[in-house]
C-alpha cells in the first residue's frame, strides 16, 4: 500500500509516473518537524535501512550521514556524503518495515545513526514536498510497489551487454581501430569502444574533430562492419563560441540558464566559457535532444552523458574576483605564512564547485524562473530525458544504448548510470557489488562500475578480480583515466586468463539478458542482499559481500589482494559452479553454512540454488554472434527449471508473450 504525504508547494519532479491522491493527517512512523525540516524516526539496534541507490558506504546505511545533492565527486571515500545521484529512497526492515520516498528536488540530508546511533533524520532544505510511506508483506514486496509508482526501467539494447572497451586517452581512429584488433587477434570478445571527450572538435558537443576521425560515419560503418560499436561521450554544457551552431541557436532561443538579471549564465567546463541549457524547459529539453542527431545520422547507436551534476570548474564571476585577489597578493611581499597560504590556496581550491555559484543560476519553468538550487537534482537526469525522449521521436522502434553520471529516480526510465569516477582500490570494488542492489532499488537495472578502477594506477590482479565481478553486471566496462596505467587486458601477461572470463560473460548472456528483462518488466531487483530471499536468517542480514543474481544464482567475489580464495556463507544448500581458465565448468554440492572456497585468480564462482537451472550459450566474439536459443544448461536438482526471456534484443516489443518460455533440464 502506497501513500503520498505533502507539505507546502511542490515542484513537478515526473521523478513518480501517476501520482496518488494526497492523504489527510499525520504521516505514519515517522515525525515530522516543519519548523525543523525534517522527519525522524527512532532505530532498534537490529534495524536496517537500505537504499539510497548511488552513495558511499554499505547496503545497511545505518552509521553515516548521507547527502542527495549530486556532486562531481572524484574520491568516493568513506568520509564522502553524496555522490553523482540524489536516490531518496529508503526501506526500513526491522521493529517496523516500510519504504519512505521523498520526492523532492532540492538537497536533502540523511542522518542515519551519525548524530545519534539510534535516530534516523531527514532534513530538507524547505518544506516543500511530497513523501511517499509504502507497506508490504516483505521488503521486496514494498521495492516492488515502489517501482511500479516510478514506472519501467530502461531496457538497453541487447548489444549493450557485451564486452566494452574505454579509456579517457584513445584519441584518434587509430587508436580504435588498435584496441578492436588486439581484442579480435586474442580472440578475446568485444561490442562497445567508448570515446572520451577528445573525440570531439575542442570539447564541443555533437561534433567530430575531423583531423582524428576523418570520415567520422564511415569510420563508425568500419567498425559496425567488425562488430563493435563506437559510444561517444556527450557533456552538459556547451561551448560559447559564435559560429557553432549549437551555440548560436540556443542563446537565439533563449534556451540556456540564466543569471539573475536574465543575461545566459557562463560557467566554465572542458571547453572554457560554457553554457548550461536549460533541461527543465520542455522547449530547450527538445532542442538539446535533437542535436543527437548529428551522431545518430553517422551510424552512432550510443551514448553516455558526462558531467551534468552539472560539474562547474568556475563561473565567470568568481573567476575575476580571485585573480582580482591574487594579483594584491602578488602586489604584497609574497611571504605567506601559514594563514596567507591556506586563504591563497583556498581561493583556487573554492573555484570549483562553490555551492554559492548553483544559487547564481535559473531555470524557466512554466514561465516562471527557478533558482538552480533549488531544483539542483534534477540537471542530470533532465539532460539524459532529453536524450531518452529525442531518441523516441527520431528512432522510435530501436533501442538506443544511454547512460549517464548524475541522476535523480525518475530517470531510471530514460537510461541507466555507470558508478562515476572510483579509483583502482580493492574497497572500490567492493563498494561496486555493495551498490548494485541499492541502485536495482531505486529503478538502475543498467549499471557497471569502471572496471580496473578510473583513477589511479591499477594492478593485473585487480583488473582481473574486478572482471570476475564485472561479468555479472549489465555494463561491463573496462575504463580509466588519462594518466594512469594502462589497463586493457593486453597489458598484462595473462591474457588467457582474462580472455576466459570474458569468455564466461558471453556464455553468460542468455541467463543475464533474460534476468534483465524480468527486473525491468516486472519491477524486481536483478541483484539482492541475501537477507530479501533469508529474512529469518540473522546471519543473512549482516552480510554485504555476496548477493542473489536473479533467482538462480549467488555471487560472492573475491575482493582482496593476495587472497587465495574466501569465506562463504550459504544459507541453503547450493551447487557450486567454477569456471576454469581451460573452459570446463566443475560442479560441486555444498551445504547450507560455512565454506572456505578457494578461488584461483583467472577462475569465476558462483553458486547455483537447488530446483533452478542456469542456461549457457555456446558463447561468441560479440553479442550478435552468440546463439540465444540453442542452449546448454547447468541445473541442480529434479525438475529444475528455469523461465527464460528471450526477443530479438533490437525493437521495443518486450510484452509479447512469446517472448518467454519455461527451459527444463533433459
Ligand atoms: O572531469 O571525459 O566520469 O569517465 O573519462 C573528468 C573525461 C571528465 C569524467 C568521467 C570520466 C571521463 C572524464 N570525465
Amino acid at each position: 500500500m502506497i501513500k503520498r504525504y505533502t507539505y507546502g508547494k511542490v515542484f513537478k519532479t515526473d521523478s513518480v509516473q501517476s501520482i496518488p491522491a494526497a492523504q489527510i493527517g499525520e504521516i505514519p512512523y515517522v515525525k515530522a518537524d516543519a519548523e525543523k525540516l525534517s522527519f525522524t524516526y527512532h532505530m532498534e539496534p537490529d534495524d536496517i535501512v537500505y537504499g539510497l541507490g548511488e552513495n558511499v558506504r554499505g547496503i545497511n546505511k545505518r552509521g553515516w550521514i548521507y547527502e542527495s545533492k549530486c556532486s562531481d565527486e572524484s574520491k568516493h571515500l568513506e568520509d564522502r556524503r553524496s555522490l553523482y545521484a540524489a536516490h531518496n529512497f529508503i526501506v526500513v526492515d526491522g521493529r517496523d518495515r516500510f519504504g519512505l520516498f521523498v520526492d523532492y528536488p532540492g538537497i536533502l540530508t540523511f542522518d542515519v545513526g551519525y548524530t545519534d546511533l539510534s535516530v534516523l533524520t531527514i532534513t530538507a532544505s524547505d518544506w516543500n514536498l511530497d513523501v511517499y510511506v509504502i507497506e508490504g508483506n516483505s521488503v521486496i514486496d514494498i521495492i516492488r510497489q515502489f517501482r511500479g509508482l516510478i514506472g519501467r526501467s530502461y531496457i538497453a539494447p541487447r548489444w549493450a551487454f557485451g564486452n566494452g572497451q574505454s579509456r579517457w586517452g584513445y584519441v584518434t581512429a587509430d587508436d580504435v581501430r588498435e584496441v578492436v584488433k588486439k581484442h579480435r587477434k586474442a580472440g578475446v570478445p568485444l561490442d562497445m569502444v567508448y570515446l572520451d571527450i577528445d573525440y570531439m572538435e575542442r570539447f564541443k558537443d555533437f561534433t567530430v574533430n575531423s583531423e582524428r576521425f576523418p570520415d567520422f560515419a564511415d569510420f563508425v560503418k568500419e567498425m559496425k562492419d567488425q562488430h563493435v560499436r563506437l559510444i561517444p561521450i556527450i557533456d552538459a554544457a556547451v561551448k560559447e563560441e559564435k559560429g557553432y551552431s549549437v551555440y548560436d541557436e540556443g542563446i537565439t532561443n533563449g534556451y540556456f540558464c540564466t543569471d539573475k538579471d536574465g543575461k545566459p549564465f557562463v560557467g566554465a567546463v572542458w571547453p572554457g566559457r560554457s553554457l548550461f541549457t536549460d533541461m527543465l524547459n520542455k522547449d530547450a529539453r527538445d532542442w538539446f535532444g535533437d542535436q543527437y542527431k548529428a551522431l545518430l545520422d553517422q551510424g552512432i547507436e550510443g551514448f553516455w552523458n558526462d558531467m551534468n551534476e552539472p560539474s562547474i570548474f568556475y563561473a565567470d564571476d568568481r573567476l575575476a574576483d580571485v585573480l582580482e585577489e591574487i594579483a594584491k597578493m602578488r602586489e604584497g611581499d609574497q611571504n605567506l605564512d601559514l594563514d596567507a597560504f591556506s586563504h591563497f590556496e583556498n581561493l583556487v581550491g573554492s573555484l570549483s564547485a562553490n555551492p554559492e555559484d548553483y544559487k547564481k543560476f535559473y531555470h524557466t519553468v512554466n514561465g516562471e524562473k527557478i533558482r538552480h538550487d533549488k531544483v539542483h537534482n534534477l540537471y542530470g537526469y533532465n539532460m539524459t530525458r532529453a536524450a531518452g525522449e529525442a531518441f523516441e521521436r527520431l528512432v522510435p522502434d530501436k533501442r538506443v544504448l544511454l547512460f549517464s553520471r548524475a541522476s535523480c529516480i525518475g530517470m531510471h526510465r530514460y537510461g541507466g548510470i555507470w558508478q562515476g569516477d572510483n579509483k583502482s582500490y580493492w574497497a572500490h570494488l567492493l563498494m561496486n557489488l555493495k551498490m548494485l542492489p541499492s541502485l536495482n532499488m531505486c529503478g538502475f537495472l543498467y549499471t557497471g562500475a569502471d572496471v580496473g578502477g578510473f583513477g589511479s594506477d591499477t594492478t593485473e590482479d585487480l583488473v582481473m578480480r574486478w572482471y570476475a565481478l564485472g561479468i555479472f553486471t549489465p555494463l561491463l566496462r573496462n575504463h580509466s583515466e588519462m594518466g594512469t596505467r594502462r589497463q586493457e587486458f593486453y597489458q598484462f601477461n595473462d591474457r588467457e586468463g582474462f580472455k576466459a572470463i570474458i569468455k564466461l560473460r558471453y556464455r553468460l548472456l542468455p541467463y543475464l539478458y533474460s534476468e534483465y528483462m524480468k527486473a525491468a518488466l516486472r519491477g524486481d531487483m536483478m541483484f539482492r542482499p541475501l537477507a530479501f530471499d533469508h529474512p529469518n536468517d540473522e546471519r543473512c542480514r549482516t552480510i554485504e559481500d555476496q548477493l542473489y543474481l536473479g533467482s538462480e544464482l549467488m555471487i560472492a567475489p573475491v575482493y582482496e589482494q593476495n587472497a587465495q580464495g574466501r569465506m562463504v556463507y550459504l544459507p541453503e544448500r547450493m551447487k557450486m559452479l567454477r569456471f576454469t581458465r581451460n573452459g570446463d565448468i566443475e560442479e560441486k554440492i555444498l551445504e547450507k553454512g560455512d565454506h572456505y572456497i578457494k578461488v584461483p585468480l583467472s577462475d569465476v564462482v558462483c553458486f547455483l540454488r537447488e530446483g533452478h537451472l542456469l542456461p549457457l550459450a555456446k558463447g561468441g566474439q560479440c553479442v550478435d554472434d552468440v546463439d540465444f536459443v540453442n542452449l546448454s544448461a547447468i541445473s541442480f536438482g529434479e525438475n529444475a527449471a528455469y523461465e527464460y526471456y528471450h526477443d530479438d534484443g533490437v525493437t521495443k516489443n518486450y510484452e509479447e508473450p512469446e517472448h518467454w518460455c519455461l527451459l527444463q533440464a533433459k
